[in-house]
């Protein structure tokens, strides 16, 4: 396991994570040939929607190995396994993002020289952040007209709470880029020039770089020597350094977060790759590098914890569903013990055992059917009935549960209908496969129209789940224009009471609930909580949980879910023989209801945080567009020729602006869009 490295390639969109994944596969001899986005032949961008727009969708796993073969700190005799997920860089995909970073130990951050930390670069560096993942980042396209080595260096270290270490610098500049320094050994990387050859040569740094190779030589020392005694003390007696004790060390701070080791290169034209691949091997922890896994013994509902070791009992993460023909693929990180065809599991949330009856491990679509797998691995399985996505698998008699991933709320919506009723069925059944799939997909029935509504997590997002609805899954529907996905909220504080007496079948049931309701802005999904430990009798707080959950689906206003509300249950009302939990369920239902009448409510419109690149002649077009669309807009960044707008907007002003840059800036703007909050929408919102 020594030898393990699940790593995981996360950026803004178009940054290259794609085309340097390519590479990876070509030069670790997993291909033969370099798949390329641009003509559509890339293999971890499989789906026929990746393919044809030139962009990730699906996080795509794979398996390669890898022997260091040019720093001489690391063991190169030894074969490293690299499991690694290649994520999208949209916004609209996030829920990629979230479950990769959630199974991997380590990521590259890839960023574009051009344009630096951008903001998807920005949210998914935060998102990493979360987990503790240590970090590398690969300087991309150096090749390009107006890349710039050092900028993005200044801007991680001022958008990134990081602190960046070059251990490279480029050889040359845009068009002349024709290799890297590497600063620990003080010596140039040449790459061959041919398309399939993998060969490159170490030669003595040029003269022109020399002097700027020697000052990030002396700064990367420096550096270490701030953050590491075992580097300051040599360094203050003015001693050498050997080279693997500055590796050792580099390591050390990188498992602990506290630098990020920067590189360089132009994944297209091959150059910086092979010591990238290196660098996963010396700086990237394998799983025995991590802390014992904690999660919950949901039998004694005590914490539990396993050590990532074959030898411990069975636990594995299910962080990724994917529903084909024929069944269900589910995508596993096993964390402790071995894993077998055939072997049967537990899943503590459904209460139900699991059977594993294939395994493989995937590549991409492919996969290759092996018997068994063990702690430190990623393995896709099929066989389960009832699992989905952030479900922990475990040992059937040593249950264990790990936290699950947080997805966020859908901001757009958009009717579909079948075109006829024959088709309504297979409508239905696709919509509840791409749903049970995609986390941040939901389909919903508008109770007054009878129409079905889906959501997701923007324009394109939508897009991409209706062209899978007419093409893959070839149901004829008519599919209605985006809308605003809004929200409601209460004004006041307020309670409510409710009481559940009824006989049902033959059996009475009764309890009351007295409840209070205020707005929590600090809460997006809503909380029910006992005001003191005795409110309600602890067995049947699940039950009054859901019952005031599925009521705030729905607000009184215009039907939107409720969201920034805190629930609390003052005080139950209990009957020995008749508390049931359909009458805790009703009773907390009848309470919410009865505070809701008692408070207005508002209607809540999502506002994205939005960040548009534009060349600087265009600037003032832009932000006079900017501002009759309800924006704010917060900081300009210069870039060379272009400016970099930052704000905020109401998502309803976003509906079609592609085409609206586009013609301002003549095809030369891109923009980019992501969730930050909700602001209360003062008129007209509810007809969208
Ligand atoms: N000039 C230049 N272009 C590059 C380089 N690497 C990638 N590209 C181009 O950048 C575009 C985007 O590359 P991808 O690899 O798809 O980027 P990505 O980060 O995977 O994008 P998403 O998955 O959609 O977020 C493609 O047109 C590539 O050919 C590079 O080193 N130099
Ligand atoms: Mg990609």
């Amino acid at each position: 396991m020594k030898h393990f490295r699940n790593i995981g390639i996360i950026a803004h969109i178009d940054a290259g994570k794609t085309t340097l994944t390519e590479r990876i596969l070509f030069y670790t001899g997993k291909e033969y040939t370099i798949g390329e986005v641009d003509q559509g032949t890339a293999t971890m961008d499989w789906m026929e929607e990746e393919q044809k727009r030139g962009i990730t969708i699906t996080s795509a796993v794979t398996t390669c190995y890898w022997k260091p073969n040019l720093s001489s700190a690391i063991p190169t005799d030894s074969e490293y396994r690299l499991n690694i997920i290649d994520t999208p860089g949209h916004v609209d995909f996030t829920a990629e993002v979230e479950r990769s970073l959630r199974v991997l130990d380590g990521a590259i951050g890839v960023f574009c020289a051009v344009g630096g930390v951008e903001a998807q670069s920005e949210t998914v560096w935060h998102q990493a952040n979360r987990y503790h993942i240590p970090r590398l980042v690969f300087v991309n396209k150096l090749d390009r007209i107006g890349s710039d080595f050092f900028a993005v260096l200044s801007q991680m270290s001022e958008k990134l709470d990081t602190c960046p270490l070059a251990l490279q610098i480029p050889l040359g500049k845009e068009k002349e880029f024709y290799g890297v320094v590497d600063l620990i050994r003080m010596k140039a990387i040449l790459f061959g020039e041919a398309m399939d050859d993998k060969t490159f040569r170490l030669i003595n740094i040029p003269s022109d770089t020399l002097f700027i190779a020697q000052k990030y030589h002396e700064k990367l020392i420096e550096t270490l020597s701030e953050k590491d005694d075992a580097i300051l003390e040599p360094y203050l007696a003015g001693r050498e350094i050997p080279l693997h004790n500055l590796v050792s060390s580099i390591r050390k701070l990188t498992l602990s977060c506290k630098i990020t080791p920067v590189f360089s290169g132009s994944a297209i034209n091959n150059i910086g790759i092979q010591p990238l691949l290196d660098a996963i091997c010396a700086y990237l922890p394998s799983p025995l590098d991590l802390a014992p896994l904690c999660g919950l013994n949901s039998e004694i509902n005590k914490p539990a914890f396993r050590k990532h070791s074959p030898d411990e009992y069975l636990s594995a993460l299910v962080f990724k569903t994917m529903t084909e023909r024929y069944g269900e693929l589910s995508y596993l990180r096993i964390y402790s013990g071995q894993l077998e065809q055939g072997k049967t599991l537990y899943n503590p949330r459904t209460n139900k055992k699991e059977r594993i009856s294939k395994l493989f491990l995937m590549h991409a679509n492919q996969r290759d059917a092996i018997n068994s797998a063990q702690a430190g691995e990623i393995v896709a399985v099929i066989g389960l009935k009832n699992t989905a996505t952030g479900d922990t698998l475990c040992d059937t008699r040593h249950p264990i549960v790990y936290e699950r991933m947080v997805f966020p709320e859908p901001v757009v919506v958009i009717a579909i209908e079948p075109k006829t009723s024959v088709e309504r069925d297979k409508l239905a059944f696709a919509l509840s496969k791409l749903a049970h799939d995609d986390p941040t997909f939901q389909v919903k029935t508008d109770e007054e129209t009878a129409q079905t509504i889906i959501s997701g997590m923007g324009e394109l997002h939508l897009e991409i789940i209706k062209n899978r609805i007419l093409n893959e899954y070839k149901v004829m529907a008519n599919v209605g224009a985006p809308q605003v996905a809004y929200r409601e909220t209460i004004l006041h504080s307020v309670e409510g009471q409710g009481t559940f007496n009824r006989k049902i079948a033959d059996k009475e049931h009764f309890a009351s609930i007295s409840l209070r309701i205020e707005q929590d802005k600090s809460i997006t999904k809503p909380s029910v909580h006992n005001l003191t430990d005795d409110a309600t009798p602890k067995q049947f707080l699940p039950a009054i949980e859901d019952a005031i959950k599925s009521s705030l689906t729905s607000g009184r206003l215009a039907g939107y879910p409720l969201i920034y509300l805190k629930v609390s249950i003052i005080s139950a009302g209990v009957h020995e023989q008749k508390s049931s939990e359909i009458a805790f369920s009703g009773a907390a239902s009848i309470a919410l209801q009865d505070a809701l009448k008692k408070t207005p409510s508002i209607l809540l419109e999502p506002i994205m945080k939005f960040e548009i690149l534009t060349p600087e002649a265009n600037m003032g077009d832009v932000i006079n567009d900017l501002n009759k669309r309800r924006a704010t807009i917060e900081s300009v960044e210069m870039l060379g020729q272009s400016r970099r707008i930052h704000g905020k907007i109401p998502i309803a002003e976003t509906f079609g602006y592609a085409n609206v840059l586009r013609s301002i800036t003549s095809g030369m703007g891109s923009y980019t869009l992501e969730p930050a909050d909700y602001q209360p929408r003062l008129s007209g919102a509810a007809s969208n």
